[in-house]
Order: C-alpha cells, then structure tokens, then sequence
C-alpha cells in the first residue's frame, strides 16, 4: 500500500506526532511501548532458546554464536526466525500490541514477513555496518517495516539500533562489495557526507519499540556492556505488498496475514531496488560473515 493510502486510515495506537515522524524521518521510537506481561513472557522464552543453545558449538540456521560462546557459558548474537522455535514469539508476533502498530505504518491489512531475535551477547565483538534493508527482500512497494522491540531496554552502551534521520527519501545504496558479494553494508565511501548531527540512536526501558522503514539507514555499535541486548526484530508488509525474491530468513510463517484481510490486487511503487542474490539457491548464511569479507577485501585492496 502507497504512503497516501496508508495515510487516510486513522492511526490506531500512534499518535499523530508519532506517525508523522515515522513517515518524515523514516522511524519512530517509542518508550516503553509493549507491556511488562509480554516482555516478561518473551524474556523467559528467551532464556529457554539460549538454554537450548548450549548444545551448539557452531553457527547454524537457528543461532548465530558469539565470540566465546561454550555449552557452559551461551554468548549468542542472533537466533533466526525465533517464532518457529518458540511459540511465545509466534503469539506476540500475531497480538493486537504488535499488528496495531504495524498496521498505523503499512495499512489495516498486514503480513508477516520474517523475523530475527539479535541478542548482542555482553561485550560483544560485532555492531552492524550502515546498511538498508529492503535490498535483501525487495518487495512491490515500500510499506515494508521492522518492529524491533527491546525485551529488557537499551542503553546507549549496548549497540542500540542508529537511524540516519531522513534517509528513506534518498536512494537506494548498493548491498554489493567490490567482489561482487552482497555484503549488507554501503561501502565507507559512499558515506562520507554522513555527520553526527544526521544520527538517532534511541534507548529506552523494556518494552521499547523501534518502527523502521524498509529504505532507512540504519547500522549499530557492538555492545560494549556487561548485558546482552534482546531486541526482537520483525518485518511486516502491507497485505498488497509481495516480496518478489526468495527470502533471507526462510519460515513457514511467511506471507501469513496476520491482521485483516489478504489482498485482491497488488501494490506496486515503480523506484527500482537492487536485487539479491538467489536466496533459495545461495543460502544468506551470516550477515556479520558477509560485512567481514567485505571489510578485508577493502582492507587489502
Ligand atoms: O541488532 C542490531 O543492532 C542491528 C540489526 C540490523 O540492523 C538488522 O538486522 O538489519
């Protein structure tokens, strides 16, 4: 659904402040958004998907590992697609907390497209090169939006999300390293005009929301801190809005219309967006193990 569309439903849980701000800046912060009963309910899902990970000692589909991770110390940095292994995530995704925010963002009719729970283990080695989103899972139009939610809060020392205010308007950069990998970062060079003055970095208590555009750029620091830092991460679309590649972060969850009603006829917004490479033939693998490659082959040219 276009922006004017999505615009002439009344917004449900934003204010309009709020919904201004997400369309003008390309994200909105809210503090606190999600109650104590689902961020408790989360984080004791959490804790039991980190248990599980202890009988893993490499990074696999399910959990991406942390530097130092062992079965008697877990360091985690993300567990993909965490409503496939835990109901709790599945419920949450579905709730009315969730599918209201995202439908005052994309239209009153919303599908699920995939999601990722980015645990950042305490002292962590990785941020997240500035990047955009929506070039690794291009969709028909730009409705597209990540609901990160932080199930314990964020400080400023633990990495939170950083958004380049106003960025969405631009263009889109290229995902792709000079070797031709897709690497999910923008190379340094194209950001050279970037100043502090263009960046939020928003923190808050748990229950935080972070609505961010599918065109925003975004990136984050390693977390320098002695907590982890849960943020669930998940990626709605307007019903109309169809994802034309394969998808990174595969689920049989995928598609599932989540509130309202599937689409008749799709929307489309005609700015070009740079494909992908095949996901279903090429595998994502790790984002992180993608920025390296990219970083050591600027390195040594
Ligand atoms: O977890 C983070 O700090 C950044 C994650 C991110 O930007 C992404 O998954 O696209």
């Amino acid at each position: 659904m276009l922006t004017e569309t999505i615009l002439a439903h009344p917004a449900e849980r934003l204010t309009e402040d709020q919904r201004r701000h997400y369309f003008a800046q390309g994200y909105v912060a809210l503090a606190g958004a999600i109650p104590p009963a689902w961020t408790g309910r989360l984080r004791a899902a959490t804790r039991e998907l980190v248990e599980q990970s202890r009988q893993c000692a490499s990074s696999d589909e399910m959990f991406e590992l942390e530097a130092g991770h062992s079965a008697s110390t877990p360091r985690l940095h993300r567990v993909y697609s965490p409503q496939d292994h835990h109901p709790a995530f599945w419920e949450f995704i579905c709730s009315e907390e969730m599918t209201a925010l995202a439908a005052d963002v994309v239209g009153p009719d919303v599908k699920f497209h995939h999601a990722k729970l980015n645990l950042k283990s305490a002292r962590g080695s990785r941020g997240f090169a500035w990047h955009q989103d929506i070039q690794a899972w291009p969709h028909t139009d730009y409705s597209p939006v990540t609901i990160g939610v932080y199930i314990d809060g964020c400080d400023a020392d633990q990495g939170p999300l950083a958004m380049v205010r106003g960025s969405h308007h631009g263009k889109l950069y290229s995902m792709y390293d000079e070797d031709g990998g897709f690497a999910v970062r923008i190379a340094p060079d194209e950001m050279t005009w970037l100043e502090d003055g263009m960046v939020d970095a928003p923190t808050g208590p748990a229950g935080t929301a972070v609505l961010l555009g599918c065109r925003t750029i975004h990136g984050s620091l390693r977390n320098q801190s002695d907590r982890d830092r849960p943020l669930l991460l998940v990626v709605y679309s307007s019903a109309d809005s169809f994802a034309y590649t394969a998808s990174p972060i595969a689920s049989p969850r995928l598609g599932e219309i989540v509130r309202g009603r599937p689409a008749r006829f799709a929307s489309f917004d005609t700015r070009r967006c740079e494909l992908p490479p095949d996901w279903a033939r090429e595998g994502y693998g790790s984002p992180w193990r993608r920025q390296r490659a990219a970083e050591h082959a600027s390195v040594s040219k």
